[in-house]
């Protein structure tokens, strides 16, 4: 589940109207209570929000003048304060805590360490033994001896309860919740309070009964302070053996909430590890699942997108070059965009000069290119040219032939188009992740014309570029054949159908498709309605006249490059489309006919 963010809000506004509520309340109307309490409602309300008002209003706030004391008088009412009392205070310093140690990027079980001792310090130094020291003996020693017992066992009941919500929740779909500088990481907080509170009441509930704490109190202005403290002397009404057992109990729940989420969730990560990342429903997570596999699988922080082509912007543009010296020159942008797949349909993506699929660089066999690209990305990439032979250090795999692009920089390739035909680039750093995400393009070289093979000459040519895409939400993930990462749309040329683009004809003319395999993960049995089809060129080969297959179906696997004559034969419309037939569908739906990998062949007579 991913909480939008007006939900956040809005808890807060009431968080916030609550707290203001009840310090008002105490702090103006002055509400009969120990000056510790009054802060203690505060801070319980300003995690508590309606929860902590509505406590407030039921169990301490004085209904009519004089009646305070007999109102707070019933024990489930004396509990609730005493669960206010020590939960204020731990809370303030576990929160406090894990806003430093997320800060810092500590793993999240060293964070719970911390946060205990933190919580448990603040609790007993500051709440309970500073503010209660009068009532608890007058000297700040008695207090804190006083008070480490009842302290301790209510922070670990406290612990019980929040650790586990912290843990799987931090960890969970949406791991923005560790960072402090989301709202989700606050809302997480006052979720892990709010938990914290009911499993410490019952505990809280007994030690006021046995009179090992205070709950709440009535303090009248008018009041001698000496006989009004007397009053709130206590005398514990328990056994040790009782104590004990407690108290085992207590630090049995406590480690239990430590370390069972720690079956489930990955707690040696830390907030540098995981980064905010937002996980694909249905990806396996379990205790031993590493940052960097999570980061991967992220979707696209939607904060990141710099620009949003038009609904009807169409990819694969061709790319204009500077000739400088004979050389052509050519920019690539990489950046983060949003994109229309359908009119209706907006993914985020990774794309070259704010396009998808990346624009077509067509050149002439023997061309000298030099290609700057520059890296507008969050994560470092490089661009690696599918096929062809050039210098190795031009081939672009990140680590191995060169250093991967860092975000901000730019790196220029530079190599002579050697061999005509079909070709394409894409990214080849974390290719599973960027090119799913849209990062590649045509790469088209012509042959030198006393080269050309007038043998399968054409009238019309199309390039069709595949990808499959995995957005929820209005979040897009990379679609990776794994678990959680399966796609649900698919497109030609970045639009799916019924927006691809549609290839017109008459009767007896010939069309040369160019099938790219430009998708990460299926191999797409393309189909042509209307009559077989020539195979003229693979991979940028061609193939002898001799050898050409005529078939109607060809699989079109990731990196491949199928090269097709298809003749319109009958006046009509003719399909062209993947046989696998999820993948003419739109997240599963079928419009006009079909989806995702379908464009149509319209043949006039
Ligand atoms: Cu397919």
């Amino acid at each position: 589940m991913i909480i939008p963010e007006w939900i956040l809000f809005t808890w807060f506004g009431l968080a916030a109207l609550s707290t203001a509520y009840v310090a008002w309340d105490n702090f103006v109307a002055k509400n009969p209570e120990e000056k510790v309490m009054k802060w203690g409602w505060v801070l319980i309300t300003l995690y508590m929000g309606p929860i902590g008002l509505t406590l407030y209003v039921l169990s301490d706030k004085e209904p009519a003048p004089g009646t305070h004391e007999e109102f707070v008088r019933p024990l489930w009412k004396q509990g609730v304060g005493s669960t206010v009392h020590c939960i204020a205070g731990d809370a303030t310093g576990i929160i406090t805590a894990a806003a430093i140690t997320a800060a810092l990027g500590l793993p999240m079980k060293i964070d719970f360490i911390v946060e205990y001792i933190a919580g448990f310090a603040f609790g007993l130094f500051i709440f309970q033994a500073l503010f209660m020291k009068d009532m608890l003996g007058g000297s700040y020693p008695r207090a804190l001896r006083a008070s480490f017992i009842p302290e301790w066992l209510s922070m670990n009941m406290m612990a019980t309860g929040m650790f586990p919500v912290m843990a799987f929740l931090m960890m969970g779909r949406d791991m923005r919740a560790m960072e402090p500088s989301e709202p989700l990481f606050w809302f997480v907080m006052s979720l892990g309070v709010i938990v914290g509170f009911a499993v410490a009441y019952p505990v809280n509930v007994w030690m006021v009964a046995k009179n090992l704490k205070h709950g709440l109190m009535t303090v009248r202005p008018a009041q001698d302070s000496h006989s009004s403290h007397s009053r709130h002397q206590m005398k514990p009404d328990v056994t040790r053996p009782q104590l004990a057992s407690v108290a085992f109990l207590t630090v049995l729940a406590f480690l239990a909430g430590m370390v069972l989420p720690g079956l489930k969730v990955n707690l040696d990560l830390s907030a540098d590890d995981t980064r905010g990342a937002i996980m694909p429903p249905g990806m396996i997570m379990v205790r031993d699942t590493p940052g960097q596999a999570m980061r991967d699988m992220s979707a696209i922080d939607p904060d990141l997108v710099s620009y949003r082509a038009a609904p009807d912007a169409r990819g694969d543009r061709t790319l204009v070059a500077d000739d400088v010296n004979g050389v052509k020159e050519y920019e690539l942008e990489a950046s983060v965009i949003g994109w229309n797949i359908l009119s209706y349909e907006r993914v985020n993506a990774y794309a070259f000069n704010r396009q998808v699929p990346g624009p077509r660089i067509a050149v002439n066999e023997g061309d000298r290119l030099r290609i700057r690209v520059r890296n507008n990305l969050p994560e470092p990439t490089t661009v690696h040219w599918h096929g062809l032979v050039l210098p190795n250090a031009m081939d672009g795999p990140a680590e191995i032939t060169q250093d991967p692009i860092r975000p901000g920089d730019a790196f220029t390739y530079e190599f002579t188009a050697g061999q005509p035909g079909t070709f394409f680039y894409h990214s080849h750093d974390h290719p599973d992740r960027q090119q799913a995400l849209g990062l590649y393009g045509a790469l088209i070289i012509k042959p030198r014309d006393d080269a050309r093979d007038r043998s399968y000459d054409y009238d019309q040519d199309v390039v069709i570029q595949l990808q499959e895409w995995l957005e929820r939400e209005g979040y897009t993930y990379p679609a990776m054949l794994m678990e959680g990462g399966l796609p649900n749309f698919f497109t030609i040329n970045g639009k799916a159908y019924p927006d691809t683009e549609r290839i017109t004809m008459r009767v007896g003319e010939r069309v040369r498709v160019r099938f790219i395999g430009s998708n990460n993960n299926f191999i797409h049995p393309m189909h042509i309605h209307g009559g077989p089809f020539e195979i003229v060129e693979t991979d940028g080969n061609p193939v002898p006249e001799g050898a050409r297959l005529l078939k109607d179906t060809v699989n079109v696997g990731p990196g491949e490059r199928w090269d097709v004559i298809w003749t319109a034969r009958r006046p009509g419309k003719w399909l062209l489309h993947c046989h696998i037939p999820h993948h003419t569908t739109n997240d599963n739906v079928e419009e006009q006919g079909a989806g995702g990998l379908t464009t149509l062949i319209e043949v006039s007579p």
